[in-house]
C-alpha cells in the first residue's frame, strides 16, 4: 500500500511535467524576478519582465550555420587543475587526469530520484547540436557548436517535484549559476559536453558546461560538478551581475 502511494505518486510527478511542459510549472507564471526588491538588482526586472511578459515563453535564440562558426575565445578562464590558482581544485585534477572517465553529475534537491549520472550515461540521452553566439558581458561575442542533452530530458529523469522553482549549478572552480524552470526547458538549453564537433576541451568547460542561449553568457557555467534543483531562489552570491540577462 504504502509503495503502492509512492509510485503512484512519483508517476504523477513525471507524467505531470512531462505533459504539462515546463510552461504549466508553478515557478514559469512569475513575472517578476526572484531577485526583486534587491536595489543592487534592480536590472534584473527589466530584462526578465520584458522576456517573460513580451516574449512566447519558450522562443528559440537564433542559429547559425557551420560557416558561420568563429574562433572562441575562452577568457578569464583559469583551468581547475591549475594548482597555482586560487580556483583549484584537487577533484577536477583528479578526475581530469584519466579523461574524466570517473567523472559524474550529481542532481540533487526537490527531485524524486536524485542520482549520479558518469558521462556516457548524459551521452546516451537523444543530443541536440546548436550553432548559436555566446554574448559575454565584457563585450565579446563568439559563434560556436554545442552538442549535449537538453537539461530537459535530465531533469525529468529524476523527475522534479511539483515545488521545484529554480535550477542551481555549481562548477569545480567554486562557480556558481541559477537559472528558474522556464530557461531550464527551454530546448536550447543543454548540458553541453561536445564544441565544434569534438569533446568539449577543458577552458570551455569540460567535462560538462551549461548552455542557455537565451542569456548572456555568464550564465553558462562551466565544469559543471553538481545540480541543485529548489524551490526558493538561493542568493548564490552578488558578483556585482545582474541574475537575469536576457538577450
Ligand atoms: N565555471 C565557470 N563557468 C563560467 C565562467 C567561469 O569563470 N567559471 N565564466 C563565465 C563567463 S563570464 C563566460 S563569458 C563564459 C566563457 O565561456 P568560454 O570559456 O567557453 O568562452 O563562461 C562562463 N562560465
Ligand atoms: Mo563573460
Amino acid at each position: 500500500m504504502k509503495q503502492n502511494k509512492l509510485i503512484t505518486r512519483r508517476t504523477a510527478i513525471i507524467t505531470g511535467v512531462s505533459a504539462l511542459g515546463a510552461l504549466m510549472l508553478p515557478g514559469c507564471t512569475r513575472k517578476l524576478p526572484p531577485t526583486y526588491g534587491n536595489i543592487l538588482r534592480m536590472g534584473d526586472a527589466f530584462t526578465y519582465l520584458a522576456h517573460r511578459t513580451l516574449l512566447p515563453g519558450q522562443s528559440l535564440a537564433k542559429e547559425y550555420q557551420h560557416g558561420e562558426i568563429t574562433s572562441f575565445p575562452a577568457i578569464g578562464t583559469v583551468n581547475p587543475a591549475d594548482v597555482s590558482k586560487p580556483t583549484y581544485s584537487e577533484a577536477y585534477d583528479r578526475l581530469g587526469s584519466t579523461g574524466f572517465s570517473k567523472w559524474s553529475l550529481s542532481i540533487e534537491g526537490s527531485v524524486a530520484t536524485p542520482r549520479k549520472f558518469a558521462l556516457a550515461q548524459l551521452q546516451g540521452f537523444p543530443a541536440r547540436t546548436q550553432i548559436t553566439r555566446h554574448t559575454c558581458e565584457e563585450g565579446w561575442s563568439a559563434i560556436g557548436e554545442w552538442t549535449g542533452v537538453p537539461l530537459s530530458l535530465v531533469l525529468k529523469a529524476v523527475g522534479i517535484l511539483p515545488s521545484a522553482r529554480f535550477v542551481n549549478f555549481y562548477a569545480y572552480d567554486g562557480y556558481m549559476e541559477s537559472i528558474d524552470l522556464l530557461d531550464a526547458f527551454h530546448p536550447q538549453t543543454i548540458l553541453a559536453y561536445g564544441m565544434n564537433g569534438r569533446n568539449l576541451p577543458i577552458p570551455h568547460g569540460a567535462p560538462i558546461r551549461l548552455r542557455v542561449e537565451t542569456q548572456i553568457g555568464y550564465k553558462s557555467a562551466k565544469f559543471i560538478e553538481r545540480i541543485v534543483v529548489t524551490d526558493e531562489f538561493v542568493n548564490l552570491g552578488d558578483n556585482g551581475w545582474a541574475w537575469y540577462v536576457g538577450i
